[in-house]
């Protein structure tokens, strides 16, 4: 199917996601939903394909959670595969297998994989120093250690990755790092690592990625891989001091793991090999095109280092593309699991139950295909109320109630083809190889589009043609019109299956047809003259205002709890002698003039009496004080820091702010009756 080359099979893989949450609409827009349409086309089409899923068990993500909640990694893990597994088949995510990394297949097969890696000599070992928590006597790997962003001064970005600006991090690149375990500031110690030499693929991935698909891959994905290559690749640790995890298999080598991104990917692998004996002409067999479904936060684990692995390893196959989406965000705000901002699929089913082709629809049709894309509760209701109600569902219903109304049920007889019905039916022929199209280059919002321009025309076609104005004179026209009209319909269950598959199984049984594949949809004629119809159901139902009030409401509820709650403080600073505090000299001042730096959004230029003189202070707060709000103010401030160049500006001190966690600032006002001068001890 592919333009490139023939397959002969088809591996599609969709992320495993971390089993320390439930699945939410990011999970299903991002990854499972377009895995899931593919994968249903493709098996319309005949094609052999095997549609790999699990839960990543392993990493930080988990032991932390486990940590947050006082239970154990794998009562965490159990917890959440159950859910994520439930939930994905309450979507309709039609996995071949949905599997875990916690079995003994993986980490017998992610064991042999490192194995083999090792004896060939295909890492390198290096012993280096890393942090280490001395209170809790622990390494601190990855997520264990937070501290400021160096790019972003974002406060709690963690030692791989910093989550408010997407940079990946060293932990040693933290600033002001503490662990998270003791909240203590961290030691350095040695310890001894695995590294696989990225730098060794630098050229080989540059002529597989950069040249090979610079057309196929989509530009999200190209061009991440670009920047990464172009910034020069490192070796890259694979082991960690962990507990939790796939066990270092080296004699004696105890306390350690795998990376959890070693040994995630390799999950594909040994779910496959769980699911059939067969597994090997999946991954070995040059014919069978790999395809992995992932977000944009995974890109470069799934075209850099697992490709790198397998290269190594040496008897792999690689990815024939690896489409992955944007982020989707919930109402303009990024969604966040630690701060509940989400729609999770568990509770989604509880408030819209039956109405899983709705999200699947909503989803699809504003998937974050090419950039970050929003959900809104109104969108989601005009989707539902303007789109499928009042389009898709309409047609077929209509259709439904004028042949039982004028033909008991039972499909009429077409003749005589007027040129609107000629070319109606010419234009049906085209949707099945448009839409295939789109689905064979990733481009799912466009065919959900073209499905519904199939209904579409069926709509204009019935408005056109008027049955219901004719059966008194013309009854055996109204026949033809129903026909026509009763072959969109069947066209729309066969062409809407991957998209809307609970929706498409309703159609097929209210029309008596059977599963269908992808060529049916061409023919043009499905049902014959005399086949009998079932009765009317309403396909899809209005979503009132209030439904999506409560839901507005719930997420407003949440934003309150969330500013509500206290940020945590900054940590306590170094003890410092008396000496070192009395050689500040601190004043009171009060501010006499006050004006914002021009081509500046934070700084606000000060005239300020000082007692002893008056001087000018440049200070940080126009973000969070108009001038005139501040002339007048009795503050306090250092007296004796060195001046300091501020945009063209001399600062002579610095005036004394308080700043609460959330970085709001406050004056330090001296009480009544302190006058300009006075010392402050
Ligand atoms: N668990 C990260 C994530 O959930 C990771 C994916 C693994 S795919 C092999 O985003
Ligand atoms: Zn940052």
């Amino acid at each position: 199917m592919s333009e490139r080359k023939q397959y002969k099979r088809y591996l599609v893989t969709s992320a495993l996601p971390y089993a320390n949450g439930p699945v939410h609409i990011g999970h299903l827009a991002g990854v499972y939903v377009p895995a899931d349409i593919y994968v249903r086309f493709l098996r319309m089409n005949d094609e052999d394909v095997v549609f790999i899923g699990g839960s990543d068990e392993h990493g930080v993500p988990i032991t932390i959670k486990a940590l947050q909640q006082g239970v154990s990694p794998q009562q965490i893990v159990d917890k959440y595969h159950g859910m994520i597994k439930k939930s994905f088949e309450e979507f309709g995510i039609s996995f071949d297998i949905y599997s875990r990394t916690s079995n003994k297949v993986h980490h017998e097969t992610a064991s042999a994989f490192f194995r083999k890696l090792y004896d060939a000599g295909q890492f390198i070992e290096k012993v280096s120093l890393q942090y280490f928590d001395e209170a809790n006597n622990q390494f601190l790997a990855d997520r264990y250690i937070i501290g400021t962003c160096p790019k972003c001064g974002y406060d709690n970005a963690y030692g791989d990755q910093c989550e408010k600006c997407g940079s990946s991090l060293n932990a040693t690149d933290l600033i002001n790092p503490r662990s998270v375990l003791s909240g203590n500031q961290p030691v350095m110690k040695e310890t001894r690592h695995w590294f696989l030499p990225l730098d060794q693929y630098e050229q080989w991935l540059k002529e597989w990625i950069l040249e090979g698909h610079k057309d196929d891959w989509k530009p999200n994905v190209y061009g991440q891989c670009k920047s990464w290559l172009d910034g020069g690749l490192q070796p890259r640790a694979v082991t960690r001091d962990l507990d939790w995890g796939v066990k270092v298999p080296i004699d004696g080598v105890e306390g350690k793991v795998l990376y959890v991104w070693f040994d995630a990917p390799i999950g594909y692998i040994s779910a496959t090999k769980e699911l059939t004996p067969d597994w090997e002409k999946y991954w070995k067999d040059p014919e069978t095109k790999m395809v992995h479904f992932i977000g944009k936060d995974n890109i470069v684990f799934h075209c850099i280092i697992f490709p790198a692995m397998l290269k190594a390893e040496g008897t792999f196959i690689l990815p024939d593309n690896v489409p992955a989406n944007e982020f989707l965000n919930l109402e303009s705000d990024k969604i966040s699991t630690s701060r509940n901002w989400a729609v999770w699929l568990h509770e989604y089913l509880l408030q819209f139950p039956g109405k899983q082709d709705v999200l699947r629809y909503v989803l699809t049709s504003n998937a974050p295909e090419t950039k970050d894309n929003d959900f809104t509760w109104k969108d989601f209701q005009a989707k539902n109320n303007n789109e499928l109600v009042a389009i898709f569902g309409n047609f077929i219903n209509r259709t439904l109630v004028l042949t039982q109304k004028y033909f008991d049920c039972l499909v009429p007889q077409m003749n005589g083809l007027t040129d609107y019905d000629l070319q109606t039916i010419d234009e049906m022929k085209t949707f099945p190889g448009r839409i295939a199209s789109s689905l064979q280059h990733y481009r799912f919002r466009e065919g959900l589009s073209e499905t519904m321009n199939l209904a579409r025309l069926g709509n204009k076609y019935l408005t056109d043609n008027e049955p219901w104005k004719k059966f008194a004179t013309d009854p055996e026209r109204v026949g033809t019109i129903l026909n026509i009209a009763l072959q969109i319909c069947a066209e729309l269950a066969i062409l809407s299956e991957p998209f809307l598959p609970f929706s498409a199984a309703r159609i097929r049984s209210m029309f008596n047809l059977p599963a269908m594949k992808w060529k049916d949809a061409e023919k043009g004629t499905w049902l014959a003259p005399g086949h009998q119809l079932g009765n009317p159901e309403l396909l899809f139902e209005k979503i009132e205002d209030a439904a999506i009030e409560m839901q507005i409401q719930k997420l407003h509820e949440t934003k309150i709890a969330n500013e509500t709650q206290p940020t945590p403080l900054k940590p306590a600073k170094e003890m410092i002698e008396y000496d070192d505090f009395a050689r500040m000299d601190i004043r009171v001042a009060t501010i006499l003039e006050a004006e914002r730096v021009p081509k500046t959004k934070k700084l606000m230029k000060l005239k300020v009496d000082t007692g002893l003189d008056q001087r000018t202070l440049v200070a940080g707060i126009a973000g969070h004080y108009e001038p005139e709000q501040v002339i007048g103010k009795q503050v306090c401030i250092l007296a004796n820091l060195a001046p300091k160049n501020l945009k063209g500006f001399t600062s002579q001190g610095m005036i004394l702010m308080a700043e609460n966690p959330n970085g709001k600032l406050f004056f330090v006002t001296p009480g009544e009756g302190a006058i300009n001068g006075a010392d402050v001890k």
